[in-house]
């Protein structure tokens, strides 16, 4: 299959799914309203793919994991919900439309970024079928991962770097150290669980472990190099932005050209990685060629 249509079809899963189960009576109803326009029916759900890809390696069915992806892009969306905030990136759009501080408002945005991040938790542990699937080892591996993915030495400690050093004459190690931890940990991650679930063995969680690395760091590259190539209506978001808030980038110490070849070379060694597992991965090399050839 191509897999712009498998990621593509994934997205309509996944938001159905959503759809369907976002759905608290007792909340609310503008916080439904603003929790469920900051997740369904946006984003290239490029995470959830991820998870769905590395669980059908090992034979477990798109429909068993759609909480566990489910969740991953609430937790996924809370961090753009808040990244778009004043006091963070100050963006009022988001996956073509306005993001949802400016949608809502303020508190709004910080209430229903919380929300979106203890429901994205909540929507795969409230599944009692998922639960039962995976057992309570793996269920405590998959939330162990999560939530190192977002810890103070993952996503939130990037977020800290990131603004920390605008401005800076920062180098590609602590450039390279901000990918990792805003962007690739949870890249990383979504891979991670989708291993768990299929019962990966020591050696495989070792290479996918790497190749989720090498994956994100090849993510935040290609979104910094179409900041500066692609126009805001392609984007769904401000374009530009990095130059302007002088963001620490490796487009602005090496240039687009340099830059680019470090993403490829990054990618040859993501995907070097996953050559050489007994298991044949093709879904998700497929996955981090696309995202090194995206447009958005
Ligand atoms: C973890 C507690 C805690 C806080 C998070 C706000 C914040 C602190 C972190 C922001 C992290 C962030 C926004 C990283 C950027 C990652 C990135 C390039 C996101 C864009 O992802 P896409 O392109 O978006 O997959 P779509 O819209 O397709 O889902």
């Amino acid at each position: 299959m191509d897999i712009i249509q498998y990621i593509n079809e994934n997205a309509i899963l996944l938001d159905n799914h959503l759809e369907q189960r976002l759905i608290f009576p007792e909340a609310p109803t503008r916080l439904m309203e603003a929790l469920r326009y900051g997740v369904i029916g946006g984003g290239k759900k490029i995470r959830a793919s991820l998870c769905l890809a590395t669980g059908e390696a090992y034979g477990i069915k798109r429909e068993d994991l759609l909480s566990l992806a489910g969740g991953i892009e609430m937790i996924h969306s809370f961090s753009l919900v808040h990244d778009d905030l004043p006091e963070m990136d100050n963006d009022d759009y988001r996956r073509g439309k306005y993001s949802l501080h400016k949608a809502f408002g303020g508190a709004m945005g910080i209430l229903a970024g919380d929300a979106l991040l203890v429901e994205g938790f909540r929507f795969f542990l409230s599944d009692s079928q998922f639960c039962k699937m995976v057992n309570n080892t793996k269920l405590i591996r998959i939330l162990k991962v999560l939530l190192d993915a977002l810890s103070v030495e993952g996503m939130v400690g990037g977020q800290v770097l990131d603004i920390d050093l605008e401005g800076t004459d920062a180098d590609e190690d602590q450039i390279m150290d901000i990918y990792r931890m805003k962007t690739a940990r949870f890249i990383q991650a979504p891979i991670l669980c989708g291993a768990i679930v299929g019962s990966a063995n020591k050696k495989e969680l070792n290479d996918l472990e790497r190749f989720g690395l090498l994956t994100g760091q090849c993510f935040q590259i290609k979104d910094d190099l179409l900041d500066v190539t692609q126009p805001s209506g392609v984007l769904g978001k401000t374009a530009g932005k990095d130059i302007e808030q002088k963001k620490a980038t490796l487009v602005g110490i090496y240039g687009m050209n340099e830059t680019q070849k470090i993403m490829e070379s990054l990618f040859r060694e993501a995907e070097a990685v996953l050559k050489q597992t007994s298991r044949s991965f093709s879904l998700l090399r497929e996955i981090a060629h696309f995202i090194i050839t995206r447009h958005h």
